[in-house]
């Protein structure tokens, strides 16, 4: 006799549209509706030549490292869409398409990315945390944000989001559990792009699904095509009302491809074959919004390269103010972490200021 076996958990998946662009019979006809789809539809797409210019300029020495969301823009951009203005976001590195939708401006995350903290003083979207580094941590202050909207009895929700990778972490269980016994108004989203840098999904976690890690901690969890606009709006604005009606947390798993490298600083021809990269590639989420507006919005070439033009001048435009900021002083980053800074740091200050660096040189 064997008393032990694994536990099966079914987990919902939503998918609205798919990749040929087909619509499921369940979906939400205001999304179909022509303003609102052509809204989403520039929105995704301004997000990804806003990434692929800052891309370029990291490539030509005018920008630090920088995460690119190629591919996952549905994910950001979804969010972003759903979100009202004064729920709270607690972002990863991946995340400039919820940002730009939050009114962080493009200015400010290249003048981040480019080396100056003062791009996360954000004029708008004030009480958004700047995203985090340390994988998974930002759920923990999300977490903490949950806890004060409680106490304070304010109908806001919290939203953070994280890798796949960073689902295998305890700063990632430990807040679910938290948010689950109490019942705090949080939405954690998970970015599936399938690769932790170089580590496939497959070789991060024996669980099936990155969303039956809600069972656990006893909150409701959902599967979502990521690439689906739709279904991501959808199923975040779900979570958010419930969130902010006191039914408390919950976890979603976006299920897209990362279609760029991790970082500039990666490569993933390494680890990554081109085969698979091209068949994802037919998944990614603009494919298909592209066939729903020439449905439903009389889309066409012309109108399609307009709106690239001006997004492109846009951009440019920024990009122009970002080169002409001055550069930050490197002996910031030693100014705001200790109140009296420690002898030898205040010896590699020093040092710094006589070396005369400044920025991308
Ligand atoms: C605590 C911590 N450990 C390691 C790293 C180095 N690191 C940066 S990104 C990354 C992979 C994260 O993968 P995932 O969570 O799937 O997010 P993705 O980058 O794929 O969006 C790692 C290990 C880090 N930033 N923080
Ligand atoms: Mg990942």
């Amino acid at each position: 006799m064997t008393f032990l076996h694994t536990l099966s958990v079914e987990v919902p998946y939503i998918q609205f549209v798919d990749s040929n662009g087909q619509i499921n019979p369940s979906c939400p006809p205001p999304l179909l509706q022509p303003e609102r789809l052509q809204q989403i539809y520039q929105q995704l797409w301004l997000t990804r030549r806003f990434d692929q210019r800052a891309v370029s300029l990291q490539r030509t020495g005018q920008l630090g490292t920088y995460a690119s969301g190629l591919g996952q823009e549905a994910v950001s951009t979804g969010i972003g869409l759903v979100m009202q203005e004064t729920d709270l976001f607690a972002p990863y590195y991946r995340d400039h398409g919820t940002q730009l939708l939050r009114g962080v401006s493009m200015l400010e995350i290249l003048q981040f990315w480019g080396g100056d903290e003062k791009g996360n003083d954000f004029a708008k979207a004030r009480n958004d945390l700047p995203f985090c580094i340390p994988i998974a941590t930002q759920i923990s202050h999300a977490a903490g944000m949950a806890v004060a909207l409680r106490l304070r009895h304010i109908a806001q929700a919290v939203v953070t989001t994280c890798g796949d990778g960073a689902t295998s972490r305890g700063d990632f269980y430990e807040p679910l559990n938290l948010a689950g016994t109490w019942h705090l108004p949080l939405v954690v989203v998970i970015n599936n792009n399938q690769w932790a840098i170089s580590v496939p999904r497959s070789t991060q976690t024996a669980a099936a699904t990155l969303a039956q890690k809600a069972v656990a901690a006893g909150i409701p969890g959902i599967q979502v095509d990521g690439n689906d606009v739709f279904a991501v709006m959808t199923v975040v604005n779900e979570a958010l009302e419930r969130a902010r009606q006191g039914k408390g947390p919950s976890l979603i798993e976006a299920v897209t491809y990362r279609l760029c490298d991790h970082t500039t600083a990666d490569d993933m021809r390494r680890y990554c074959t081109p085969e698979r990269l091209e068949q994802a590639r037919m998944e990614e989420p603009l494919l298909r919004l592209r066939i729903l507006m020439d449905r439903f919005c009389a889309w066409n070439d012309s109108r399609e390269a307009a709106l690239e033009q001006q997004q492109k001048n846009e951009i440019e435009q920024t990009v122009e103010q970002y080169l002409r900021l001055p550069a930050p002083d490197p002996a910031t980053m030693f100014d705001f972490l200790y109140a009296h800074l420690p002898e030898e740091l205040k010896a590699q200050r020093q040092a710094l200021l006589a070396r005369g660096e400044r920025r991308h040189e």
